[in-house]
């Protein structure tokens, strides 16, 4: 690679090359160092946060080293690269992850124990990075896991949003938002890199000019109206092993640019120009949010075309360097596009191709379709992005008229295959004619991309009948398809349920399953080993009593870990349906109160856990975390009662929450309506960590079951098919089954607070059709229930090696496999060569 250091001088740059950290020295060493030089402290003042900064610098720096070394070889090699685009990463806390990753945690635990600290201690003191809202941020964090561990070239891009996703306080039951400032303290993993910054324009107008200086020709350009500087912040991703990749996540500031606005400035108005400058930074400044919800505001258009143009930049920049035609763009490029988030890349490398480089229209268009992949994540129609085209002109008047040729292009063919078919063509085109008019962002991404995946084997195939029906249509069945989602074992097993992982790894004999999952089926050769057998309970019993302890510093509440764990935490949402969910826990609480003393004795002591956030301006998905938090007050504290049934909700649920929630469950929820959650990621999360599932045949869960034995999961409800059916049924009359009338007697009587704050969630299924089919699924969801308990209490053994053989056949969910599926199909890409 070319250097700036002349020949004669690097020997002393090879000298002094900064040394790995290998051995506990080396480590203390760099610790002493960054508290007194980094830190500007000492061993007389330095506290946990201290000795936390002090610990990840110490192994950030291990981290850019290596860091360094992938860069230089990728750049060497020059193979094609991975981008992908995804405007939401939660990544949760990075020290623990890395030392694991790096096989650093034992002899730093206790290189950090003879400095005088707790490892435990420093590690609660790293806030989370939660720039997410739920499923697919965390989904692109397990990806990127993988990414370094399989050795692929591939980069996170992203927003280096300010404010994370709200933290959550329970306050009277109620949920109140709280800004997540993640970066209060200096982010020991983040490095800023000032020489990496874009300008990127808004607004402004298309003017002709010559296609050259003086040529009578003319084509169309952009002349923005407003600028900002978009600036670098990269994030080390440390692949799994000794020796492996550590790999890159660039995120995105936005910053005002240097040049003042000297016309405001010279005629007094100071003020005014400074203000506008700082508005910049109000692009970056928070996340919105929704999940799986698309409240179309301009600035997170904004956001989205600041985020898209930068990273754009950047890759165009990297790709230049190698002095290739444009033809071999897609051969050095693959982008992907995680939903419909960054789906201005398409409208923008046209933009680029055609306005600034001088393609024609027809040789960018195809190296924008063969660079270009799409990720579906929901067939929610309330999730489905579109833009007004009022406000899309104003911000990007350019890009609009690009998508206006795309779409005409495009309508062009399709009324040349489909001629007179007007229905298929309002439905394919780009533009929807709706009043106000908008710009169907999904539609776009199809067009736009060369390959539409999926996220679950029942997901993938819905969408081809539903929401992109006439555009398989149009395209064929071939250029839709299905990588089931996955989840990063070294997260969500050794990091989260270490005890577990121990346990595993002395049968196993040793770690490899870590990197290559299927090897969990070698765990079926123990289901008779009562030594074993008896070790994976103890091993539960902690997680347990580690989860008792959390509830019990954030709430108060005592759970007994000898009780049946019975969890849901997810974001709050009426498909999900934590109401079904809170409604029997309702019924099993009456059943309790109506029966003798004696006949209490015969039930199942249960606890049954929630968390999870609900959007701000989400009113009835509030209304359940009030209904929870009322439920437990009455329960927790009935004396009749408590034995048996507790309930508790965990506010401000997040990734580092969920690595103690996740290994702690006996059963867990995944209940939401058939055909509404497009894959779930935590059904593969609590299996992983010996927990049984209770759940519709929804998204991922259909091939949990197939994976791991139907009879391993409890399932129930409506069918995906017979959704619609059953929905059609409500248009007059919803019929409630006894069961759920009994519970809604009981919360109309104010046995749960005022009944009036819960009237829109009753009327929502009683009177306004029950969109989510709680009414049809109760009995079925109490069935299974009811097996549940029967199950649990009978013979334990029996329930341990469902667990068991569940752990065993989990080899399929891994992240790892998900990424190869991805590699191979979509980017035709190969792991580099070490
Ligand atoms: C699915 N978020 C899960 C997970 O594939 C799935 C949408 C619009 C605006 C803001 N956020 C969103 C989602 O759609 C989302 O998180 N989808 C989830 O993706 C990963 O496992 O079933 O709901």
């Amino acid at each position: 690679i070319e250097s700036q250091i002349p020949l004669e001088s690097r020997e002393i740059w090879k000298k002094f090359a900064r040394k790995d950290i290998k051995t506990k020295e080396d480590f203390e060493k760099d610790f002493v160092n960054h508290v007194e030089t980094s830190l500007a402290r000492s061993m007389y003042n330095c506290d946990n946060l201290a000795a936390y900064q002090a610990s990840s610098l110490a192994i950030r720096d291990k981290l850019i080293i290596k860091w360094n070394q992938t860069q230089q070889t990728q750049t060497m090699l020059d193979q094609k690269r991975v981008y992908y685009m995804s405007f939401e990463f939660l990544m949760g806390r990075a020290m623990d992850n890395a030392m694991i990753n790096t096989g650093l945690r034992t002899p730093i635990k206790e290189s950090v124990s003879e400095l005088g600290f707790s490892l435990e201690d420093l590690i609660e003191e790293e806030p989370d990075i939660s720039i997410g809202n739920g499923g697919l941020g965390r989904l692109a964090a397990c990806y990127l896991d993988s990414f370094a561990t399989l050795n692929y070239a591939a980069w996170g891009y992203g927003i280096r949003y300010e404010y994370g996703i709200f933290s959550q306080k329970i306050v009277n039951g109620y949920q109140v938002e709280y800004p997540d400032y993640w970066l209060t303290y200096s982010n020991p993993w983040e490095i800023v890199r000032t020489e990496i910054q874009y300008p990127v324009d808004f607004y402004g107008y298309v003017e002709e000019v010559p296609v050259y200086e003086g040529a009578t020709e003319k084509k169309k350009v952009w002349v923005g109206g407003e600028r900002v500087l978009a600036l670098a912040y990269d994030f080390p991703v440390p692949g799994y092993g000794a020796d492996a990749n550590v790999n890159n996540l660039r995120l995105w500031s936005a910053r005002p640019t240097h040049e003042f606005d000297f016309a405001k400035f010279n005629s007094g108005e100071y003020q005014n120009s400074v203000e506008a400058q700082q508005r910049a930074e109000s692009i970056t400044a928070v996340l919105y949010p929704n999940d799986n919800f698309d409240a179309g505001k301009e600035l997170r258009l904004k956001q989205q075309y600041f985020w898209v143009a930068a990273s754009l930049h950047d890759i165009i920049r990297r790709f230049k360097k190698s002095k290739r035609p444009w033809r071999e763009f897609p051969d050095q490029v693959a982008i992907q596009l995680n939903d419909t988030h960054p789906t201005l890349c398409i409208p923008e490398l046209q933009r680029v191709l055609v306005d600034l480089e001088g393609l024609s229209w027809d040789e960018a268009w195809k190296i924008v379709v063969r660079t270009v992949g799409y990720t579906n994540h929901t067939v929610m129609q309330e999730a489905l992005e579109k833009w007004p085209l009022t406000i899309f002109q104003k911000l990007l008047p350019r890009h609009l008229e690009i998508i206006y040729d795309i779409n005409f292009y495009f309508l062009q063919s399709v009324s040349k295959k489909f001629p007179g078919d007007n229905n298929l063509m309002t439905s394919v085109s780009i533009i929807e004619e709706s009043n106000p008019k908008q710009v169907k962002m999904a539609n776009l991404a199809v067009i736009g991309s060369h390959y539409v995946n999926g996220v679950a084997a029942l997901h993938s195939d819905l969408i081809k009948l539903t929401i992109f029906k006439d555009l398989v249509k149009v395209f064929g069945g071939d250029k839709f398809g299905n990588v089931t989602n996955g989840i990063t074992p070294r997260r969500w097993l050794k990091q989260a349920n270490p005890k577990l992982a121990e346990l595993i790894s002395s049968k196993l004999g040793g770690d490899e399953y870590l990197s290559d999952l299927n090897l969990l089926k070698n765990l079926e050769k123990y289901l008779e080993d009562k030594e074993f057998k008896s070790k994976w309970q103890e091993v539960k019993t902690f997680n347990k009593t580690r989860l008792s302890k959390l509830v019990k510093d954030l709430t108060g509440y005592e759970i007994d870990p000898t009780f049946l764990f019975d969890i849901q935490v997810k974001r709050i949402h009426e498909y999900k349906r934590q109401q079904m969910n809170i409604f029997g826990v309702i019924y099993r609480y009456l059943q309790l109160k109506s029966c003798s003393p004696e006949e209490r004795k015969k039930f199942q002591p249960k606890v049954s856990i929630f968390a999870g956030k609900a959007a701000p301006g989400y009113y009835m998905a509030k209304r359940i975390i009030k209904l929870i938090n009322n439920v437990s007050q009455v329960l927790n504290n009935d004396p009749e009662t408590r034995e048996y049934l507790q309930c508790v909700f965990i506010p401000d649920y997040n990734v580092s929450k969920a690595e103690i929630i996740i290994p702690a469950s006996d059963i867990s929820e995944h209940i939401s309506t058939a055909g509404t959650e497009a894959s779930g990621t935590s059904n593969m999360k609590f299996v992983l960590n010996a927990g049984l599932l209770i759940g519709t045949l929804d998204g991922a869960t259909v091939e949990i079951a197939r994976e791991i034995g139907e009879e391993n999961v409890f399932l129930f409800g409506h069918l995906s098919e017979n959704v619609d059916k059953v929905r059609a049924s409500h248009l007059f009359d919803v019929k409630l089954p006894s069961s759920l009338e009994t519970v809604f007697q009981a919360i109309d009587g104010d046995v749960f607070g005022d009944s009036h704050e819960f009237k829109p969630l009753l009327d929502s299924i009683r009177h306004h059709s029950d969109f989510y089919i709680v009414s049809d699924d109760f009995n079925s969801y109490l069935e299974a229930q009811r097996l549940i308990d029967e199950t649990f209490k009978g013979d334990h053994d029996i329930w341990i090696r469902k667990c068991i053989t569940s752990v065993a056949n989990m080899g399929f969910f891994s992240s790892d496999r998900a990424v190869e599926e991805y590699a191979e199909m979509i980017w035709n890409i190969e792991p580099l060569s070490k």
